[in-house]
């Protein structure tokens, strides 16, 4: 449960500090979970599919690990989406009941290696959501600091629209969309580093300008994110993404909301 401050902070800068949400026995859990996973020891019985890549690139060149929708291949994973206190949270930003999962995501840095994750909104690349009301839930399953690559947010930018679809943006330059910000009056392009005990939660806002940098410490960097929508989001089809194979799956047309068993309630 927020305070009615968090929340009120949360809208003012698009991003908040949630505090501890998981025990570190849940933490300890979960990255079982996720070695087993990759050990592709599944508890659903799922297989891999599209939308549960697995991109583990050569660490001699930064590699980064980044699973999707392992709520789909492991049942401990699906149900941390639907705990209590993360759905109210949930509930308590957005100002809605209804909340589905859009997608979700485990990112992994290695030791002394991953990449930086540039700097960029979640909506560049979530167009196929419409309205950009999404949230996420970013949950450290290791320390994060600043020495690790925690998760680095712009206060406010979330009120400055969508700057780019980063797809445009190329990979060369972590910064690249900052120079696309054309200041409102009053407010300035400050980096804030969020850092968090293993088992404690962010929220960040699907427009707020963020990025991770690379992990230099000697372990790895592990974090479990869920991305969730509003009943009220629809498909818009004339935008592509990964998850627009599930849309088309549920049968859903463009202007439909966006739910079924691809996209469950939390
Ligand atoms: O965990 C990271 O390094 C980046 C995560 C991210 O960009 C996100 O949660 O939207």
């Amino acid at each position: 449960m927020l305070t009615a401050e968090q929340v009120e902070f949360f809208h003012r800068n698009g991003y908040v500090r949630g505090g501890k949400l998981l025990e570190l026995d849940e933490v300890h859990e979960l990255r079982e979970r996720l070695d087993a996973v990759l050990a592709g020891k599944s508890d659903t019985g799922g297989r891999v599919e599209y939308a549960a890549t697995i991109e583990n690139k050569d660490p001699a060149v930064g590699g980064v690990l980044q699973v999707v929708n392992i709520w789909k291949q492991d049942s401990v994973f699906r149900r941390h989406h639907s705990r209590p206190a993360l759905v109210e949270m949930a509930r308590q930003l957005t100002g809605t009941p209804v909340l589905r999962i859009f997608h979700d995501q485990i990112l992994s840095k290695p030791p002394r290696n991953g990449r930086p994750v540039n700097w960029h909104q979640d909506y560049g690349y979530w167009q196929m959501v419409t309205p950009a009301d999404l949230i996420t839930c970013w949950v450290a399953l290791d320390d994060a600091t600043i020495a690790n690559g925690c998760m680095q947010v712009i206060p406010g930018s979330h009120r400055w629209g969508l700057l780019a679809a980063n797809t445009n943006l190329g990979d060369d330059d972590p910064e690249a969309i900052l120079k696309l910000v054309s200041l409102p009056p009053g407010e300035k392009l400050e980096k804030v580093a969020i850092e968090l005990p293993a088992g404690h939660c962010m929220w960040h806002h699907c427009l707020t300008l963020h990025g991770t940098d690379v992990n230099r410490t000697d372990k790895p960097r592990r974090a479990v994110i869920t991305h969730l929508m509003p009943g009220h989001c629809r498909y818009d089809s004339r935008y592509e993404h990964l998850m627009g194979q599930f849309a088309e799956a549920e049968g859903l047309r463009h202007g439909d909301v966006l739910r079924g068993a691809h996209f469950p309630e939390v």
